[in-house]
């Protein structure tokens, strides 16, 4: 998989030499490149953003430079990426999405955001994602990039040491996931639940399952809606 990341801050992603692409075999999987949005500016001061029309608080990114930078960078198999509180929100299921695709382009927004030109316009040839982390504002969508990437790339085959850890987890049956335990086997006055001392799969199963269903009815009753 290829991904481009356009952003203001391109220091802001040396974080994924150390987490994520650390890894050789991650390295092999996908090639992450970081492009400063401010390459494709002209006037000597290099702006991005200039002030709202209609009014109003902020600045607002001109759509110049992200048309020049993301002309250059979107290909035929191209997934548009743009981090948004006003997007659709963040999934599991948007994460298996993206990482059964073969190029994915962030652009991050900082500001007020990106004029809305630039989503419309590339909506008329590619496919656009406006994707939001959840119900609260960042400063922009840098941070946002390295979460969306981070639950995209571990669910390539071969990214995670062992595939079986990504079966049984939150989210992928669209429960939270069971409560887990290690040795010791009695940690100050807590011990651990006896089913799982004895080797009863089927009833390891069951009251796996029964915890699963308690913690997501305790937490995210929403999750059980549907
Ligand atoms: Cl993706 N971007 C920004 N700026 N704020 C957010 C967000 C994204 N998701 C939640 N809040």
């Amino acid at each position: 998989m290829k991904v481009d990341i356009v952003t203001i801050f391109p220091t802001f992603f040396d974080v994924l030499d150390v987490s994520l692409l650390g890894k050789a075999a991650a390295t092999k999987l996908v090639d992450v490149a970081i492009h400063d949005l401010r390459d494709a500016t002209t006037d000597v001061h290099k702006s991005v953003d200039d002030t709202p029309y209609g009014g109003g608080a902020g600045m607002v990114m001109k759509p110049e430079p992200w048309g020049v930078t993301l002309d250059g960078l979107l290909g035929d198999d191209s997934i548009l990426l743009v981090p948004s509180p006003a997007g659709v929100v963040f999934s599991q299921d948007m994460a298996r999405e993206l990482a059964a695709g073969s190029h994915l382009v962030f652009a991050c927004g900082r500001y007020e955001g990106i004029d809305s030109r630039v989503v419309e316009h590339y909506q008329q040839t590619h496919r656009v994602i406006e994707v939001s982390l959840g119900d609260y504002v960042l400063n922009g969508g840098e941070v946002a990039v390295l979460a969306i990437l981070e639950a995209t790339l571990r669910l390539i085959p071969g990214f995670v040491g062992n595939p079986e850890s990504l079966v049984e987890e939150s989210h992928e049956a669209g429960l939270l996931e069971y409560p887990s335990y290690t040795k010791p086997r009695s940690w100050r006055g807590l011990d651990v639940p006896e089913v799982l001392l004895g080797g009863n799969h089927e009833a390891i199963r069951q009251w796996r399952y029964e915890r699963s269903l308690e913690r997501t009815k305790r937490a995210r009753p929403d999750l059980l809606e549907d």
